[in-house]
């Protein structure tokens, strides 16, 4: 029987250009491991699903092969493909995103193709039927790759009875959404090279993906490459927007319902600006300047080099000085019609809401009500305005039903050939795993970011002793300069070390069908190595005295900024509060007392655990290794947290002044009742809260940089009250990155 296994799962991600039945999937486990081979149970299901002749004759003949190799003693794993109980009309989907074309997270017509295949996936009633569903839309002439990964990736990382199936990588599943077209070229054409004898490295070298290449040093804003570019930003926010997806229920209870989704929303992107702001100032260029409404202009251009190999085509460019106008293309049925004027009167709508502190609801039976804006879950609403798709916003005629944010995407990405005249394809901006490589992303979400600000405004600043959340636990206190950081193996406190390093990826899961003679039989892989930013792990070490006479349980939370502006001024308070960004947030015992607590970086509440924890090879090696599917979704992850190479900001040669910013609250006041702690996936959950479970902190996110501090007398500046913290770079410099990586390369061969 067709069975909803994790591994069976995963290998449907593999190689998305080939049918299933072409040939043998896994094995990355090790030698002698299974590897599965998925076989039509019956002709009718391969006819539907096979649109041409050569490809159900290729099928058949890979079917006999496979048997055949079996029966002679390979380990092989025979996974029947089912009819579904019912198959729906695909023909929908298929209008909305055509098989053959680039697809597009922020497209309306791409966004409304998802929503319908992954309502078809979430209606099936358990993990098997998901399964039958997903094997008989993979292949169909009607689906769009891309799309399916997008679909099935978020109905499972958003169902309570698949949490324990993880998902690969995705810059594994699609790489020519992460590396240029040529490195994608050159990776296919080292997959049909032939296997070298051991101890002769010659043709699977490493391909170098050198993301540096997108442009020019004489460009400044080249300069952050490495942050715009880096793989593991980008598949972040992909794994973020496929776990908080766009068709979330508004309603507590119902099946995929994302608690604080909206705020999580804004806490997220706030957090990716503030970062990409520090990461600017180091690298001697001002914090970036928010999407101007009134010249509707973009100033700096874009060419990824990026071209989708289901398309065929290269992702959309852009020149710099680009003005925004409607995106009113013709043609087929997925052509896009917006404008302009609808994006700013949403725009003012949304602004006039918070002015008033009141928002519009159109309630089921067609009449309007107002709703208090100016309160604890306001921002939780204001999110799901702002970011918005029907289901979601309140008024979806009144804030805009395709979403506010979601459409400014839309108009950047469409905005270098407006009218399709050309037949370009979107722009980078136009999808979740690909926008943050372009600087207009920045420049749109500080725009949004500001409107959650002009909100955050209007509430009642944060106290020190009064109000809901007084800044003072009555009691407890961090004992004054005893918090610092220190990195391992030094002595020295507060100065931590950036530097380049590299990381390897596996190109081969995601190339096309064209398999060499030994291909069919075991996919090998190709080895992409690229460069990313790095740091020395370090440890933050505090005392807490605890005078409330019992034992209590703290949340420590712990922020991070630049301590001066890009003219060399130190910040003062009201400015610096918005770019401060969250390290970590840990809950501990404190004893009656003095406490000593270390935490470590590697840890940290906004980041992956483990960079290299879902890629195709390591989840292999899992299955082969566990002993019940449990395991499995342990040690699994679900990819959705910010880089830990990137936790820390570049610094400079001589180093870079933070501060870094500790505070202590009660947990009791802290914890969130009925909190299930049980997990199948272990993402970072300052960023991604736990699947299907409370947000596990009561609150506001981002607490306490989030509202303006009570500052007449006692925090008038933040780095007042802390040591500064010293990030030293000892990179090397950018024009000899290409240097670097060959010698590295040397060294490994
Ligand atoms: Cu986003």
């Amino acid at each position: 029987m067709a069975k909803g296994t994790p591994m069976n799962f995963v290998h449907l991600f593999e190689k998305m250009s080939e049918p299933l039945g072409f040939g043998l999937r896994g094995g990355g486990g090790g030698t002698g491991d299974a590897m599965t081979y998925f076989y039509y149970q019956d002709d009718n299901m391969m006819t539907q699903a096979l649109n041409s002749d050569t490809m159900r004759q290729t099928v058949k003949m890979m079917r006999g092969q496979m048997t055949r190799a079996k029966e002679g003693g390979m380990n092989i794993n025979m996974v029947p493909m089912e009819m579904p109980s019912s198959m729906p009309n695909l023909r929908l989907v298929a209008e909305l995103c055509p098989k053959n074309v680039n697809f597009c997270y922020f497209h309306p017509k791409h966004r409304q193709a998802f929503v319908v295949l992954k309502t078809i996936f979430e209606k099936q009633r358990n993990p098997d039927e998901i399964f039958k569903m997903a094997c008989a839309c993979r292949d169909s002439p009607m689906i769009n790759a891309q799309l399916f990964v997008y679909a099935l990736c978020s109905c499972l990382v958003t169902r309570r009875d698949t949490r324990h199936i993880p998902i690969p990588n995705h810059f594994e599943i699609m790489p020519d959404n992460y590396c240029t077209s040529d490195v994608v070229r050159q990776a296919n054409k080292m997959a049909h090279m032939p296997e070298m004898p051991s101890g002769m490295a010659g043709n699977k070298m490493p391909i170098l993906i050198d993301q540096n290449l997108v442009g020019r040093g004489t460009d400044p804003e080249h300069r952050l490459w490495y942050f715009r570019e880096d793989i593991l930003v980008n598949s972040h926010h992909f794994h973020w927007h496929i776990v908080f997806p766009i068709c979330s229920p508004r309603t507590e209870g119902q099946p995929g319902y994302r608690d604080r989704r909206g705020e999580l929303f804004y806490y997220m992107h706030h957090a990716m600006i503030a970062r990409y702001d520090t990461e600017r100032l180091c690298n001697s260029l001002p914090r970036t300047k928010m999407f101007d409404f009134n010249s509707l202009m973009i100033e700096e251009g874009y060419f990824g080099k990026l071209s989708s190999e289901n398309s065929s085509k290269q992702w959309g460019t852009r020149q710099p000085f680009t003005k925004l106008s409607n995106v009113q293309t013709v043609g087929g049925p997925d052509a896009i019609g917006i404008r302009v004027e609808e994006l700013t009167r949403w725009r003012d709508r949304i602004l006039e809401s918070i002015d008033i502190g009141y928002y519009v609801k159109l309630e089921a039976n067609g009449t309007e009500k107002r709703y208090p804006l100016k309160d604890l879950k306001g921002v939780d609403v204001l999110g799901d305005i702002v970011e918005s798709a029907s289901g979601l916003t309140p008024h979806p005629s009144y804030y805009g039903p395709i979403g506010f944010h979601n459409m400014g995407h839309v108009l950047i990405a469409g905005s270098h050939d407006p009218t399709g005249k050309f037949r370009e394809d979107l722009g980078v901006m136009g999808d979740v795993s690909t926008a943050m490589r372009d600087s207009a992303f920045y420049r749109w979400h500080k725009y949004i970011d500001h409107i959650f600000d002009v909100h955050k405004r209007t509430l009642d600043p944060y106290q020190l002793n009064e109000g809901e959340f007084p800044l003072v636990w009555q009691g407890i206190e961090v004992v004054p300069q005893s918090f610092y950081v220190k990195a391992a193996n030094t002595s020295t406190r507060n100065a931590l070390k950036t530097f380049w390093d590299t990381k390897e990826v596996d190109l081969a899961r995601g190339l096309d069908f064209r398999r060499s003679g030994a291909g069919v039989m075991k996919t090998n892989p190709v080895v992409g190595m690229f460069t990313h930013l790095n740091h020395a792990p370090f440890d933050y070490f505090l005392k807490i005295a605890n005078k409330t006479g019992k034992p209590q349980t703290a949340t420590i939370r712990i922020f991070m900024a630049p301590r001066e502006d890009e003219n060399g001024e130190k910040f003062m308070m009201h400015e610096q509060r918005t770019l401060f960004f969250e390290m970590d947030k840990v809950s501990k015992q404190l004893q009656v007392g003095e406490n000593e607590i270390r935490i470590s970086s590697s840890e940290s509440s906004v980041t992956l655990r483990d960079e290299n924890g879902s890629s195709f090879q390591r989840l292999e090696k899992l299955f082969s290794q566990a002993r019940t599917q449990t395991d499995v979704a342990q040690e699994a992850q679900c990819n959705c947290g910010w880089p830990q190479h990137l936790l820390l900001p570049r610094g400079t040669p001589g180093g870079t002044d933070y501060d870094l910013f500790v505070i202590v609250t009660d947990g009791s006041k802290d914890r969130v009742p009925n909190l299930e702690r049980k997990t199948g996936c272990n993402s970072a959950l300052s960023f991604c809260g736990v699947l299907n479970e409370k947000y596990p902190d009561a609150r506001p996110m981002g607490y306490p940089f989030d509202r303006n501090l009570y500052t007449r007398e006692v925090i008038t500046s933040i780095s007042d009250l802390t040591d500064p913290c010293l990030v030293e770079s000892n990179q090397v410099p950018v024009s000899t990155m290409r240097t670097t990586s060959a010698t590295l390369k040397t060294l490994q061969s």
